[in-house]
């Protein structure tokens, strides 16, 4: 019974983990309310629905300002994080339907404060993907010290119209790259300890040999290396 009382426990946390991995395999979304977001620059057609950014819906996206009302060099989106973080972070950001304007150069700052009266210089991101329909999620960046809030600021777009300042996503979120490492953990424990198996590109489990798989598809999970 033991042995079945924790089995079902490790398929909770699996199932749980699984619920975090989307859109990618790095955590929970950092970005979770529509008051998290923030942004002088919103289009007064396109930019109304900030909100569009975190409903992991494509057809759905906010524009800054493309009709030249509001003054500004770039257009930043400002992100209030759950509470004070530093350390790893991703990015992930899913490009709207349409040829030009996807970010592909950013650049990261954070602060404590919303005004950023203290401003936290992060990281500058290449983003690629950046064009019609793409995703893309950044490698690990790390957030120095302690902050709050977060303003990610295209510098550069891909298309053929080259950067006009303005742009547009689909989606966008952040994520704890620690969290991955979490995951890939749990995956690996569980694995190793029930004999399970993993098919597929987001990994399924079973544990009766031969259920699924073999587990020559398992030792194509990264970073996993155990023998027969
Ligand atoms: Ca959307």
């Amino acid at each position: 019974m033991k042995k079945i009382t924790s089995l079902l426990f490790a398929l909770v946390c699996l199932c749980n983990t699984a619920v975090w991995a989307q859109p990618t395999d790095f955590g929970d979304p950092l970005i979770t309310d529509v008051s998290q977001l923030s942004s002088p620059f919103s289009d007064s057609a396109e930019g109304t629905n900030i909100g569009a950014l975190i409903d992991f819906d494509p057809s759905t996206f906010w524009h800054s300002d493309w009709h030249g009302e509001v003054a500004g060099d770039y257009h930043w989106l400002q992100i209030e994080l759950p509470e004070a973080m530093e350390g790893k972070m991703v990015l992930w950001i899913k490009r709207r339907t349409a040829d030009n304007d996807h970010p592909s150069k950013a650049v990261i700052t954070g602060s404590l404060t919303a005004d950023f009266g203290m401003e936290i210089p992060i990281d500058t991101l290449e983003l690629g993907n950046a064009s019609s329909g793409q995703e893309f999620t950044t490698g690990t960046w790390v957030i120095p010290e302690p902050v709050r809030y977060i303003r990610f600021t295209p510098i550069d777009c891909g298309g053929g119209a080259g950067f006009r300042k303005y742009w547009h996503a689909a989606d966008i979120n952040l994520y704890q790259s620690g969290e991955y490492e979490l995951y890939q953990k749990l995956m690996s424990d569980f694995v190793t300890q029930y004999d399970a198996y993993l098919w597929g590109e987001d990994p399924n489990i079973g544990t009766a040999p031969g259920q699924y798989t073999d587990k020559g598809v398992f030792r194509c999970v990264p970073g996993y290396s155990a023998a027969d």
